[in-house]
């Protein structure tokens, strides 16, 4: 019976172990034929097995043994038109529930004018949206040109209260996002251009955590919030669906010098992040969640 007990035991630990390295998906943005595209607009541009390294850009945190080295999605929009144009990718046949995470490499380059736009992403798309106003989302400028450059949006709901972001600001100029992210390679302080970020977003039990991560590991919260609270106005975010990757120029300006301005997505990875089958929901969620990062 004692034997038995410890073989039971290891047998679980065994099954909570597997469960925290549950990986749901993973693309390294090599094969246009299994990502979808909803956009606004014609002038628009989304490049899959794209060799960044003609950019002079490196290799994305995130590559595995194995991928195409320096190869990924490029985004573009506005590139001659003069028109506001914007879209979400979206990898067919997919469809996530419950506790989840989605991460992915981004990397924003921009010109000398006309440059501000926007990339992201998010948890529970529903596969229609070109816009971001699907789900639990959240986009950023890559030049900080914006005096909202960091922008959380829950089911289309954009969360103006600056007080709601951990930042305490949407503006790239805010010492929370400048510390984090100093002027590199000539990007703007406070805004993630000219280098890898790793974003990712959460849902563990109604809590929504989205994170931005620099290759050196360190992390900055972006926002976190119940994915039920109605009280600012919005519907909560749904976070039961697929995920998306979005790319706006919500200005009209053409950005220059011609092909200056775009941005990079790489090595998108879904995880499931395990439920605790007892005890306190909140706190044995974050303690799993502590768990599955140390182990991945
Ligand atoms: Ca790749
Ligand atoms: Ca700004």
């Amino acid at each position: 019976m004692k034997l038995f007990g410890s073989i039971r035991v290891g047998a679980v630990v065994t099954c909570v172990s597997l469960a925290a390295n549950a990986q749901l998906f993973r693309d390294p943005m090599t094969n246009a034929a299994a990502w979808g595209v909803n956009a606004n607009g014609s002038d628009w541009a989304v490049t899959f097995n794209y060799d960044y390294s003609a950019d002079g850009i490196p290799e994305a945190p995130n590559t595995l043994p194995g991928d195409a080295p320096t190869r990924g999605a490029r985004l573009e929009a506005n590139l001659f038109s003069g028109t506001v144009n914007y879209f979400t990718i979206f990898p067919l046949g997919q469809n996530f529930t419950g506790w989840w995470q989605l991460r992915f490499d981004a990397w924003m380059n921009f010109g000398t004018s006309g440059t501000t736009e926007f990339l992201g992403g998010g948890i529970g798309y529903n596969g229609t949206s070109a816009d971001a106003n699907s789900g639990a989302q959240f986009i950023a400028t890559g030049d900080g040109g914006s005096a909202a450059d960091w922008r959380a949006l829950k089911d289309g709901f954009y969360v103006t209260d600056d007080t709601a972001y951990a930042g305490g600001s949407r503006d790239n100029t805010a010492p929370y996002y400048t510390s984090f992210l100093p002027s590199v390679n000539g990007s703007v302080a406070g805004s993630p251009g000219f280098q890898w970020i790793t974003w990712e977003f959460n849902v563990i039990g109604n809590q929504v955590s989205i994170y931005i991560e620099k290759p050196d590991l360190s992390r900055l919260l972006l926002i976190q919030y119940d994915k039920t609270f109605t009280g600012d106005g919005s519907g909560g975010a749904t976070t039961d669906g697929n995920l998306s990757i979005f790319y706006a120029d919500y200005s009209t300006s053409i950005a220059s010098p011609p092909g200056s301005t775009f941005g990079l997505v790489d090595n998108v990875v879904v995880w499931m992040i395990p439920e605790p089958a007892t005890g306190s929901l909140a706190l044995g969620g974050l303690g799993l969640l502590w768990l599955f990062r140390r182990r991945r």
